[in-house]
């Protein structure tokens, strides 16, 4: 209950999550007391952890409150405080000078997605430089371009998902390398896991970890099926294979909506190179015992319906697009797809109102405009990547993009970079060559709302305020349905101010003039008055007031129910308008890395590549439930919940004398990091884990202190352009006490 003088304020979330929930901010003399969460009408939208230790987030000591400019070497964290005049007016002159020197393409814009509201995100400093002459930047998300390339290639789209309310219909549910009660998908999804369970689904988890939603969820009996990283295809095609052999595969529907089955059926048989892909060669690849491949691919087969539900994280690998276009094949094989209680094995999108706004990047009313550099460049669905290096750069290779420039093959030569919405150092693979990387430049601009280890590599560091001192409207990753105004509840801290605010203070600094016309409130209202959202939301003040707005669904939102429901008048937006088990747009690629059908392709840096007898540990990196990626580190209360460790196995553990609690040394030729070891059974031996997100902390010899895994992981790219961050080859040693 609040106190008398307690102003409640309704508010959300707006980082990197999967969620987006409800806060209720208290507010006592100008500062935030306490928060909580939804308590109103069902489906309450409850937030998590973080969420309810926001508070600990906007007064940390880390919050950046003043323009700083740098004083000593780059990245030594040095910083002296300045006025915004002289701080707008260096970037701009530096911005300038580099544009006049050497041309607009040597300007590097690096953003990302840490904060997801509808104005205040990194669109509103790409406005800007659009209208300066434009930039280079990247291309390929960091989260699931695996998975989306796999979508386009396979189905023409990402909107390929069932709203989880669906999942109580389903049998039989495969969490395949997916851990949502750890890694928020959508907010709410256990809520409906355990609908499902109730309501007699078998639940099973194909994952190297025990994770908290198996042991929550997964069956007693077989509900957890430890594999090794990146063999996961492997294990599928034998999951083909036992169907095939046994007759168990929808014909019907392989038939009537999807192309190229045959091709896959002679891969999988061995008709095409002589390999059958049998349980007994999947189990010698993935330590997956025969028998349990051919019992799920049995039970797979035969529950109706079913929904195999694969994770990100396995699609984050080497050839990581072949993990979800084999899911996609077997989601075909049972006839999965477009049904209640399905799944197609997508990228987890419904067919939600306000989804074609954020997965197709519309044009909203705060306009983004184009990079006029990017003229003539293909849209981010084109297949052929190629295409796509001609005007960007693929993320996993920034840092050697800044480093060689043309030489290596890049756009331009890189002399600026300007950093926006990210902790790109501690987040983008390679952190030693990120180092090197951000010495290399000739000026480094960043905004930032906390001191990251990106930030101080700054030479002009811009304080940003966090989302409780701004408005804004957030939609969950998932669509809702339902929508957020997140109200500002207190003044911005010290001299921060939001990225819009900057930039707006900044284009007349670079002679541009029809930067922004409008209030935030003006924004917003435009916002909320335009398209899906009008259609939702008939009072804006209303929706201010209350802070959120749900409507009903009738039933579960389900995508392709026209496709199988009526496949003459509703093609799949593919080429051939079914879905692509077999693909001529990768046959025309001529690629052996991206084949047209899905196939086993062994990841390097696996446990037969010979480097493995140097590092024989194979390194997974996950989500944490404790940050979204690094932000909120650094936060006491959460820190406290979940030291950063790494996850060994005892049998791994055991054989190299090291105990629970010991400082351990995990490093490869790439760097070395120590942090204290959790020995458990819940990882699969020869298999190590570290969540992601713990901050860079060098010591004097360049050996991470704070267990940020990308000191660790490669820096090379997929051939369709996936992240990699769980292929990885590393060694774990007890540290010794002198
Ligand atoms: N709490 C929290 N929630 C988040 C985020 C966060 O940082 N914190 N981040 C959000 C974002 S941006 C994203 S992209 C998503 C990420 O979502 P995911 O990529 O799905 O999440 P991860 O935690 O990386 O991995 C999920 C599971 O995959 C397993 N795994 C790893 N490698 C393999 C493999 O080779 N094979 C198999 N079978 N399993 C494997 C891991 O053990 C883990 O249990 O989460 C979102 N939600
Ligand atoms: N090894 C490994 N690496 C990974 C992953 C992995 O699983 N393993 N996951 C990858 C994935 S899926 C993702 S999405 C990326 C995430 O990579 P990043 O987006 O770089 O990660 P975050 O830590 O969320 O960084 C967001 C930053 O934005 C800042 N920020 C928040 N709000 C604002 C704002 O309004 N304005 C400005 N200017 N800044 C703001 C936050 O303080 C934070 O420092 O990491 C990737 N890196
Ligand atoms: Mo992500």
């Amino acid at each position: 209950m609040p106190e008398a003088n307690d102003k409640l304020v309704p508010a959300s979330c707006p980082h990197d999550c999967g969620g987006r929930c409800f806060l209720n901010i208290h507010v006592k003399g100008g500062v935030i007391s306490r928060l909580e969460t939804d308590d109103g009408e069902k489906p309450q939208i409850r937030a998590c952890l973080r969420g309810r230790a926001y508070r600990q987030r906007v007064y940390s000591a880390d919050r950046v409150m003043f323009p700083m400019r740098r004083k000593g070497a780059r990245g030594e964290g040095k910083f002296e405080r300045i006025s915004w005049d002289v701080a707008l007016d260096t970037v701009a002159s530096q911005l300038n000078r580099v544009k006049s020197a050497y041309g607009a393409g040597s300007l590097f814009f690096l953003y990302s997605e840490g904060a997801r509201g509808y104005l205040h995100n990194s669109g509103t400093m790409r406005r800007l430089l659009n209208l300066f002459g434009g930039y280079t930047t990247r291309w390929g998300g960091q989260s699931a371009q695996g998975c989306s390339y796999a979508c386009w290639a396979t189905y023409g789209t990402l909107i390929t998902d069932e709203s989880r309310d669906g999942l109580i219909d389903s049998r039989l549910i495969i969490m395949w390398g997916w851990n949502p009660a750890v890694t928020i998908q959508t907010p709410n999804t256990t809520y409906h896991l355990a609908r499902a369970r109730e309501s007699g689904a078998r639940i099973v988890s194909v994952d190297p970890r025990f994770t908290e939603t198996a042991a929550a969820f997964a069956s007693a009996s077989g509900g957890w099926i430890p594999i090794r990283p990146n063999t996961d295809v492997a294990m599928m095609l034998a999951m083909a294979c036992v169907m095939i052999k046994e007759g168990l595969h929808n014909r019907r529907f392989l038939d009537k909506y999807t192309v190229g089955f045959d091709r896959f059926k002679d891969y999988v048989t061995g008709k095409e190179d002589g390999i059958p892909k049998t349980p007994a060669w999947a189990e010698a690849i993935t330590g997956v015992p025969a028998a349990t491949i051919e019992s799920l691919a049995r039970e797979y087969a035969t529950s109706k319906p079913a929904a195999l539900i694969p994770g990100w994280a396995a699609g984050r690998t080497a050839y990581g697009e072949q993990f979800h276009r084999a899911a996609m094949t077997l989601a075909a094989m049972t006839g999965n797809i477009g049904i209640r209680g399905g799944s197609a094995a997508g990228f987890g999108r419904p067919p939600l109102p306000f989804q074609k706004v954020s997965t197709y990047g519309f044009e909203l009313p705060f306009p983004i405009g184009k990079n006029p550099l990017e003229e003539g460049a293909p849209s981010a669905t084109h297949l052929d990547n190629a295409l796509h290096d001609r005007y960007k750069v693929n993320t996993p290779k920034i840092w050697d993009a800044l480093l060689k420039g043309k030489a290596g093959g890049y756009p331009d030569d890189f002399k600026l970079l300007y950093i926006l919405c990210g902790n790109s150092l501690n987040q983008l693979l390679n952190t030693n060559k990120g180092v090197e990387a951000l010495k290399s430049l000739e000026f480094v601009v960043v905004h930032e709302q906390v001191m990251t280890p990106t930030a101080r590599f700054a030479d002009i560091l811009l304080p940003v305020n966090t989302h409780l001192e701004r408005n804004d409207v957030f939609a969950p990753v998932s669509a809702g349905p339902y929508l957020f105004y997140s109200n500002q509840a207190v003044d911005s801290l010290g001299e921060s101010k939001s990225d819009l605010e900057i930039a707006s203070e900044l284009a007349p600094r670079l002679g541009i003039l029809n930067y922004n016309d409008k209030t935030e409130d003006e924004w917003l209202r435009e916002l909320v008055e335009w398209g899906d959202f009008a259609e939702h939301i008939d009072d804006y003040d209303r929706f201010r007031n209350r802070g959120i707005w749900k409507w009903p669904l009738a039933e579960p939102a389900l995508a392709f129910k026209e496709q199988i429901e009526d496949p003459e008048h509703h093609p799949f937006p593919t080429p051939s308008g079914k879905i692509e088990i077999y693909s001529q747009r990768l046959a025309d690629l001529n690629n052996p890395g991206i084949p047209p059908i899905p196939k086993y392709i062994e990841a390097w840096e696996n446990r037969n590549d010979p480097l493995s007898r140097k590092y024989p540990l194979q390194l997974i990196t996950t989500h944490s439930l404790v940050r979204a990626h690094s932000t909120f580190y650094g936060v006491p209360w959460l820190q406290e919940l979940e030291p950063q460790v790494v996850q060994i196995s005892s049998a791994d553990a055991q054989a190299r004398g090291i105990g629970d609690g010991d400082e351990v040394r995990v490093f490869n030729d790439r760097g070395e990091m120590r942090i204290p070891a959790r020995i458990t059974e819940r990882i699969l031996p020869g298999v190590v884990g570290i969540n992601q997100g713990a901050w860079y902390r060098p010591d004097e010899n360049g050996i991470d202190r704070g267990g940020c895994v990308n000191i660790l992981t490669r820096d090379e790219r997929s051939p369709g352009g996936a992240f990699i961050t769980n292929t990885c080859l590393v060694q774990v040693e007890k540290v010794k006490n002198r």
